[in-house]
């Protein structure tokens, strides 16, 4: 029996997307790429996952007066860089693209709702160690590989493969149904540490 793999769709919401508030420039180009791979009959089991986050949440620069998006400030867990106000739970910026919906998902799996802590990673909060129950559920299900893709790469992508492959699982990344910010060097700082992680970095053209 071939092992079980899960594909993990981080973050494919409007807000990410161009015209939204932390829209991402090749964020539309992924769209049909990301629908196909869902589509594609390879999975075990598909989730995705929404930034979901209150109006007052501490990762929003508006609510932190005299800040500006993309600046850094430290707080109790680490450094936290500021962003403009996006995702908040329950906006239509929040909702995942209507173009992928959510019908193909197995399960959908919503971070970042505690406003005092971010969670870039699907597994666990930034604090280290509030986690969303997610490496439980692929471990119930015998999940042995993750594939993951969606916006932002050099975000929410990479810290959810790198904390999949802290936790066992063989994690790649679709390098083609994902989306970069690509703010001061952060998709070269996380290709550094996905090498380091023995994460793969594969294309969708790998899954036909
Ligand atoms: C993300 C910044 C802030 C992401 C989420 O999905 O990569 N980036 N919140
Ligand atoms: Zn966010």
């Amino acid at each position: 029996m071939p092992h079980k793999r899960a594909l993990i769709v981080v973050d494919v919401q409007n807000d990410f997307l161009p015209g939204g508030p932390l829209g991402v420039e090749s964020g539309n180009r992924i769209l049909p790429v990301v629908g196909n791979l869902i589509e594609n009959g390879q999975w075990d089991l598909v989730i995705m996952t929404q930034d979901w986050h209150p109006a007052d949440h501490v990762s929003f620069a508006s609510n932190h007066p005299g800040r500006n998006p993309f600046e850094v400030i430290d707080l109790p867990y680490g450094s936290q860089m500021l962003w403009p106000k996006h995702c908040v739970a329950g906006t239509e910026g929040s909702q995942i693209a209507c173009v992928i919906g959510t019908s193909g998902a197995d399960l959908v799996l919503r971070k970042g709702h505690d406003k005092s802590v971010d969670s870039y990673s699907a597994f666990c909060a930034a604090d280290g160690h509030s986690t969303t129950g997610l490496e439980a559920y692929l471990k119930a299900h015998e999940i042995e590989e993750i594939i993951v893709c969606g916006i932002a790469t050099d975000f929410c992508v990479s810290y959810t493969a790198l904390d999949g492959a802290k936790a066992g699982f063989k994690t790649s990344v679709v390098m083609d149904a994902s989306a970069a910010i690509d703010t001061n060097d952060s998709l070269a700082v996380a290709r550094a540490a996905w090498k380091e992680a023995g994460i793969r970095e594969v294309l969708s053209t790998d899954y036909t």
